[in-house]
């Protein structure tokens, strides 16, 4: 008997020591999650710093900063949601990717990172907004809004387990939410699997129309947010700028985007184009929400706002709404940190906070984004690895969008290909090139136009302190930024002589730029002059 007992005791030490190495070897390749919001600027992320956040903070988006690294100068090649995230996938700018505007279709045959990282073991997931139309390719698991997504009662894509057929389906209940617990339940039925994972969970929030979550109605009433000083201001030497459809007290639809009603005591929404939003929503649904807005709305009545107040008053609506949906964001991060806590996961997983783009909140009066002026070109970004990762990093490096896929390479010790047109951060993060030595400038160009909004087709180049944009199609206009200077661009200085030599520099970069990047004269075609015009005209 004590025979047999040493020798299962021999047998079950063997065996142990055997699982044991295995397990380290496989753990040394990190897990990556990545984190991403539709929308989301940095002024309303709290470590950020930005009056407005500090009103509506951000607690566990945060996190995700103080335990790792907030990067300061993160940039988009391409200020719009499709286009960011094919360069994200892709890490190539948009003409060779071939995602330029919104209504494109991407190429899901092409090498993405999700695709290299699959094959080389990684287990792939992908949930939320996906917006490249067509289907995701390199995940082993995947479950998508539709198109835009709504936030109540969203319909979903995803294959059907069974029939194996790709299937959509109304799902009941909160976008923010939904998509939060897809990723829980994903990460429960693979945590104790040896192979590592990495999961993209991207959301809708805080997307227009900013709907926020029945729990959350009526959680920033009471605040008065800080308008921005150039609210009521015009960019003088910028006809771009002019000449755009993205203005809150102009062109925001008073019902749809700003929940207004048309009368005193009733739920009836004032224009609302685009009725699916709160068709969406089950009786029960709309009674909370009427409930919550029909005081609001009634007090906003009584006042009888007109001129400047007004436009004030819509400030206010919009950044309460878009804040507010913000909330069901940072608790649902909260949620996955936690879990990942919880889950003895946290040490070996790279988390990344991140947004498609950055975003006007009132900034020159606008909302939306496509310009190549700070609040859209920034991309708030906050990485956490607690392996590698020193809390409390910050990066002023000018990083970007572009980088990505290189990076979790780099992370997954992968081989990045030779035509990935970014730079891994790694580096970065271990400290092991400086901040000022990573990159002297970025490159960007905006395509989508004539389109929504009205925004015009622009490239151009950055560096640490000035900017030069390159405005065309319609019309053909240079404009020049000393950020140091000034910060809010709203001085164009390309006939300031003071900054010829400036100007005569950033042209020879930007000239370098495009030939590294292989940009052809293609890319610069124009539109004609009538569908400009026709365009002016719907959008208006
Ligand atoms: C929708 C929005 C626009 C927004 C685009 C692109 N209007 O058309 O305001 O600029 O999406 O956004 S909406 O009322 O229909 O929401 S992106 O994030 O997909 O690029
Ligand atoms: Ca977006």
């Amino acid at each position: 008997f004590n025979k047999l007992l040493l020798l299962i005791f021999v047998v079950f030490s063997f065996s142990c020591k055997r699982e044991q190495p295995k397990k380290t070897v496989e753990n040394k390749r990190p897990n990556i999650l990545f984190i991403m919001a539709d929308d989301h600027a940095a002024q309303a992320i709290s470590a950020y710093g930005h009056p407005i956040s500090q009103l509506a903070p951000t607690p566990n988006i945060d996190r995700i900063g103080v335990e790792g690294a907030i990067f300061r100068n993160n940039f988009c090649t391409n200020s719009i949601c499709g286009p960011s995230r094919a360069v994200i996938l892709t890490g190539k700018h948009s003409h060779i990717n071939g995602f330029r505007m919104n209504g494109d279709r991407f190429d899901g045959g092409q090498q993405t990172y999700p695709k290299l990282l699959q094959k080389a073991g990684y287990k792939t997931a992908m949930f939320g907004k996906w917006h490249l139309h067509g289907e995701p390719e390199g995940f082993d698991h995947w479950n998508i809004l539709q198109d835009q997504g709504n936030y109540y009662n969203p319909n979903f894509i995803s294959v059907n387990p069974e029939t194996k057929k790709v299937d959509t389906t109304m799902v009941h209940g909160y976008a923010t939410d939904i998509v939060t617990d897809d990723a829980i339940r994903y990460l429960d039925k693979i945590k104790d699997d040896s192979q590592p994972f990495m999961l993209m969970v991207q959301h809708k929030a805080p997307h227009r129309n900013w709907m926020p979550a029945l729990r959350h109605l009526n959680l920033y009433d009471s605040i008065q947010f800080p308008v921005p000083d150039t609210y009521f201001m015009d960019n003088e030497g910028s006809t771009a700028s002019k000449e755009q459809y993205q203005t809150i007290y102009r062109d925001m639809y008073e019902g749809h985007d700003l929940k207004m009603t048309k009368k005193k005591g009733s739920p009836e929404l004032a224009h609302n184009p685009w009725k699916t939003d709160f068709e969406r929503m089950t009786p029960e649904q709309r009674a909370a929400w009427d409930k919550a807005y029909q005081p609001k709305n009634d007090a906003f009545h009584d006042a009888n706002l007109s001129g400047k107040d007004l436009d004030l008053w819509k400030l206010q609506r919009y950044l309460q709404d878009y804040l507010t949906t913000i909330a069901a964001v940072d608790e649902g991060v909260g949620k996955i940190l936690d879990y990942l806590e919880a889950n003895d996961l946290a040490e070996n997983t790279i988390v990344v906070y991140t947004t498609d783009q950055g975003f006007y909140l009132g900034e020159k009066g606008w909302f939306d984004k496509r310009f190549m002026y700070e609040e859209s070109l920034g991309m708030p970004m906050l990485m956490k690895y607690p392996a590698l990762i020193k809390p409390g990093t910050e990066i002023t490096a000018l990083t970007q969008n572009l980088d990505f896929a290189e990076t979790f390479l780099d992370f997954a010790q992968v081989d990045i290909p030779k035509d990935m047109q970014g730079k891994s951060l790694k580096p970065l993060l271990t400290n092991s090139v400086r901040d000022e030595d990573f990159r002297d400038a970025i490159y960007y160009h905006y395509y989508d136009f004539p389109a929504f909004h009205m925004v015009k087709k622009m490239y151009g180049i950055r560096t640490d302190r000035y900017k030069l944009i390159h405005v065309y199609d319609d019309i053909n206009e240079w404009e020049l930024y000393d950020l140091k200077e000034d910060p809010s661009e709203i001085n164009n200085v390309i006939h300031d002589d003071m900054y010829n030599e400036v100007e005569q520099l950033l042209r020879k970069r930007l000239a370098q730029l495009q030939q590294q990047y292989q940009v052809t004269p293609k890319e610069f075609e124009r539109t004609k002059p009538e569908a400009i015009q026709r365009a002016y005209n719907v959008f208006e």
